[in-house]
């Protein structure tokens, strides 16, 4: 994490408030090794902190009032478009664009019993946009946790993940799962989290692959995608039909796929299937991972990608082509992150990747696509207070 994006975020504030902040709060964005549409499914996944996210330095607002400016935000840098929103009127739906996140965490907070005060915030981010890496729950659990530290509420991490959760899914209204904030407000630094999304548990797996001479690379695809529009909210629905199909809650349910016999939809067929082998897969990876087996990861990113692409049907041609160019120049695994149809790619690769970089880019120029963008991946910290 830059202790420049603290110092802008502090330096934002006082620009837009002409007074300086209580504090800058940091929360990460995320890559997720493996586990992909398995968290709103009861399932397993593995994700892990980035090394960027959003900065939110806040101070205390005496008018039970929001206010709030974003520096990459239209009128955001150079300008000195505010927002202004009171806290009282809050309500799911009244607030939108990207203001709806922080005001739907003060919703959230205050629906959970945290009647948090009003508070000015100004929010600074080095995540690029729309790539994949979870900007949304970043500026969620950045201000969830200056806010409830500014009101001096100490709220264990796991709740403030699910209030930020509910931030996303009942105010701004897109029905995801809890990966997204659990990464940004329970990784550690070294380590991936294996998170059980029925049960909660948490745990961290040592993930450093620099000691097996390899790394982690973000290759941003630069289709862009946004999960209010996407069909993510269809896959969900289709996994909710298949489970009721199969009789049983969720999908986490089922033993395994011999199960799908019984599921004569064979679209619902495919989607359940890759439910039920990508949980397998990241218990796989975990267990490779706690014997140090970095490497051994890489085919199951592999199936994890087709698996994504065949069944589930969420690729797009950009990651396609960046997982096929990046194995065949020497990536031990590669497969699509995230919510789908636009986003980044997750790599591994030997430590000096030049010749993936290489065949990647050279493959985009093939096809006229705009150069595609690389980012070190090493797992980092969650969220915390920076200043
Ligand atoms: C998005 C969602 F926010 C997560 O909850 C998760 O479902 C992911 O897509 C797909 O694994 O990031």
């Amino acid at each position: 994490m830059s202790s420049r994006g603290a110092d802008q975020a502090a330096q934002w504030f006082a620009e837009q408030y002409d007074d300086a902040p209580e504090g800058v709060w940091h929360a990460p964005g995320r890559a997720n090794l493996i586990g992909e549409h398995t968290d709103y499914n009861d399932g397993f996944v593995l994700p892990f902190a980035l090394d960027r996210g959003t900065f939110a330095a806040a101070g205390p607002h005496e008018d039970g009032v929001l206010e709030l400016t974003s520096r990459q935000e239209p009128g955001g840098a150079g300008g000195t478009r505010t927002v202004t929103i009171a806290l009282d009127s809050l309500a799911p739906g009244s607030v939108r664009g990207w203001a709806a996140y922080p005001a739907g965490v003060v919703w959230s907070l205050r629906q959970a019993g945290y009647p948090v005060p009003g508070a000015r915030m100004a929010v600074e981010s080095d995540l690029p946009q729309g790539a994949g890496l979870s900007s949304s729950a970043a500026l969620e659990c950045a201000v969830a946790l200056a806010l409830t530290q500014l009101a001096g509420f100490d709220v264990v991490r796991q709740e403030l993940a699910a209030i930020a959760r509910r931030a996303e899914n009942d105010f701004v209204g897109v029905p995801t799962g809890i990966m997204d904030q659990s990464a940004a407000l329970l990784c550690q630094s070294g380590h991936a989290l294996l998170l059980d999304c029925r049960s909660g548990e948490a745990d961290s797996v040592p993930l450093d692959p620099a000691l097996s001479g390899l790394a982690l690379a973000i290759i941003d695809t630069r289709a862009r995608h946004a999960l209010t529009e996407s069909g993510y909210g269809a896959r969900h629905i289709e996994c909710e039909e298949a489970a009721r199909a199969l009789g049983v809650r969720t999908l986490r349910e089922v033993p395994g796929t011999d199960s799908l016999a019984a599921l004569a939809d064979p679209v619902l067929r495919r989607r359940a299937r890759h439910v039920i082998t990508e949980n397998q897969r990241v218990l796989e990876a975990a267990a490779l991972l706690r014997r140090g087996r970095v490497a051994g990861i890489g085919p199951l990113l592999n199936q994890s990608h087709a698996s994504l692409r065949d069944d589930f049907e969420i690729s797009w041609p950009e990651a396609d082509v960046a997982v096929d160019a990046a194995t065949a120049a020497g990536a031990l695994g590669a497969r699509m992150m995230g919510g789908g149809f636009g986003g980044s790619v997750i790599a591994l690769l030997p430590e000096d990747g030049r010749a993936v970089r290489e065949a990647v880019c050279a493959a985009y120029r093939d096809r006229d696509w705009p150069e595609p963008g690389f980012l070190d991946a090493p797992p980092s910290s969650s969220a915390r207070r920076v200043l």
